[in-house]
């Protein structure tokens, strides 16, 4: 069954640093995802912590932390048929070392840690995730390019 979602995406400080910001957002846009939510800044370490709560147990955590409220980085919501799994798969898997080619980790990243985007691992977190980062919510829009992105 397809179902409408709405991820959270987040281009974490390395990202930014390495200005990708234009490059990531052109690849979920072409893919046909809509874009509701955009935000820059610097996560303080009280969002950090929420967003991260669920690794909080283990070693990385406080390295994890340390990096994301290390720069800014652009938090966005995005939308479309299946869009956490479609967005997931634009992204690749964790470790930029071992993701394929054409994926954003594969294209751009060499490490576990320093992999320049998040996103949303279920519908449970992505209403989390967004509610966090979008606590005013993201614009209801339409785009009328859906009507031939989707049968
Ligand atoms: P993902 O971002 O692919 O959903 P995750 O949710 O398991 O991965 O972990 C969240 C972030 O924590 C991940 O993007 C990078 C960091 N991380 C995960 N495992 C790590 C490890 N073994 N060493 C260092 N950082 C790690
Ligand atoms: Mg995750």
């Amino acid at each position: 069954m397809v179902s409408m979602q709405t991820t959270y995406i987040m281009i974490k400080p390395d990202g930014v640093q390495r200005g990708l910001v234009g490059e990531i957002i052109t690849r979920f846009e072409n893919k046909g995802l809509r874009l509701v939510g955009l935000r820059q800044l610097i996560p303080s370490n009280k969002i950090a912590e929420a967003h991260y709560a669920v690794h909080k147990d283990r070693p990385f955590y406080s390295g994890l932390i340390d990096f994301i409220t290390s720069g800014p980085v652009v938090a966005m919501a995005w939308t479309g048929v299946e869009a956490i799994k479609v967005a997931r798969n634009i992204i690749g898997p964790t470790n930029g070392r071992e993701a394929a080619p054409g994926t954003i980790r594969g294209d751009f990243a060499m490490d576990i840690g320093h992999n320049i985007i998040h996103g949303s691992d279920g519908e449970e977190t992505a209403k989390f995730e967004l509610d966090l980062w979008f606590p005013d919510g993201v614009a209801e829009w339409q785009r009328d390019a859906e009507s031939h992105i989707y049968e």
